[in-house]
């Protein structure tokens, strides 16, 4: 099939889901095309399956907002004409099922009849979706896309109660793809990083409030104080360099490495011990699925669809959000004894095989084939 993926092509989970989809989708035979404002940063080369179409925004001194909206939506019907393209799927609902619609529309005018998708990760509907600036557009764009999929249980359920929602939504969950992860990695050298006495505790994310960054800061002080150990902290975002002064503040800036953005996560998650995520919404938490794929235990809040990713008591524990003291208990339990360790590290190793890549790909080919055998049907 030929299958246009639209994404954010940034760090964020999203565009990390949407881009692993579409390069296995790739190595399954089918035609894939990226469309979005750069190429997605988990994408290697590109091949005879993988081609990536950059949209432009042209400036004006007219526009004090970029539209963008507009700008992809052309981009869309142009490429999908160009490319014989069957198949449209959206990753986040804002802006990309509205230019989506946009899109589908146009190409109707021509007698090109192409299904959409749309996949909703999260802050398209909890944090930045519902917002009354917003609601009514989002509502809308969920409504016509031909199928909708959600990536937790959680996400669905949050979904149905904010918008009047009249289609379906499918739960298709994150994957991970662990033929990527070696975990054994000869230059797995974790003395590069701590002492052989030190634990490893490892937080990844984009470093937005919602993952309330001063509360791993927090937990790594409180476990620190009992227990020898390194913060790890990878990404980039607002809220770093407050927590680097934070650190600062609590005489711990020696115990705590701040990496910035990096492409081989796997990499230091091969040396890590524990996964911190006490967010305050997750609607799924892929950061801690790729840490349990590497055999890292994780602490986290009990918030959205961590519940159906981090099983408490088997994979870590799960706390209320804002509760970082049992979150510290919680996390020194793991790790100060070291058969412990081993257990949870194994059990997140084998709960994660549950989200490998074999088990969700084909339930997007199902939805695909679904979508496409009813593109004469679908709403416009
Ligand atoms: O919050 C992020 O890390 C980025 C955000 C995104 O949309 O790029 O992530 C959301 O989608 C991920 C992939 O489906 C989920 O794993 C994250 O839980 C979700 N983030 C939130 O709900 C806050």
């Amino acid at each position: 099939m030929k299958i246009a993926i639209v994404c954010y092509p940034t760090f964020g989970g999203s565009g990390v889901v949407a881009t692993e989809l579409g390069i296995a989708l790739a190595e399954r035979g089918h035609e894939v095309h990226f469309i979005t404002y750069q190429q997605p940063v988990r994408l290697g080369l590109l091949n005879n399956n993988i081609h990536f179409h950059e949209v432009h925004v042209p400036k004006y001194p007219l526009f004090q907002y970029q539209p963008y909206e507009l700008a992809l939506s052309s981009k869309l019907v142009d490429t999908i004409k160009q490319y014989g393209i069957e198949l449209l799927h959206v990753h986040y609902a804002i802006p990309h099922a509205y230019a989506g619609y946009m899109a589908k529309k146009m190409l109707k005018e021509e007698d090109i009849y192409i299904p959409m998708i749309t996949t909703l990760h999260g802050t398209d509907i909890t944090l930045v979706g519902k917002h009354p600036f917003y609601k009514t557009a989002v509502t809308f764009s969920i409504n016509k896309s031909d199928v909708v999929t959600s990536v937790s249980e959680d996400l669905k359920q949050k979904t149905l109660a904010i918008f009047d929602v009249e289609s379906d939504i499918e739960v298709i969950p994150n994957f991970i793809d662990s033929s990527k992860y070696h975990n054994g990695f000869t230059d797995c050298q974790r003395s590069l990083m701590a002492k052989d006495d030190e634990k490893i505790i490892t937080h990844i994310s984009n470093f937005r409030e919602v993952k309330r960054i001063p509360d791993v800061v927090d937990i790594f002080y409180r476990v620190q104080q009992k227990l020898p150990a390194k913060l790890i902290m990878v990404g980039e975002g607002p809220a770093k360099e407050k927590a680097e002064r934070q650190c600062e503040r609590l005489g711990i800036e020696d115990k705590v490495l701040f990496l910035g953005n990096s492409n081989e996560i796997d990499r230091i998650l091969c040396f890590s011990d524990l996964f911190l995520l006490p967010s305050e919404t997750e609607s799924f938490g892929l950061a801690a699925l790729e840490a349990m794929a590497n055999k890292v235990a994780v602490v986290s809040s009990n918030t959205g669809g961590i519940p159906e990713v981090n099983e408490h008591g088997v994979t870590g524990f799960l706390s209320d959000v804002g509760n970082v003291e049992e979150m510290a208990k919680n996390a020194l339990y793991i790790l100060e004894d070291d058969a412990r360790l081993e257990e949870f590290k194994e059990n997140a190793f084998k709960v994660s095989k549950k989200f490998q890549i074999q088990n969700i790909l084909p339930l997007y080919e199902e939805v695909y084939e679904k979508a496409y055998k009813s593109r004469y049907r679908n709403s416009y």
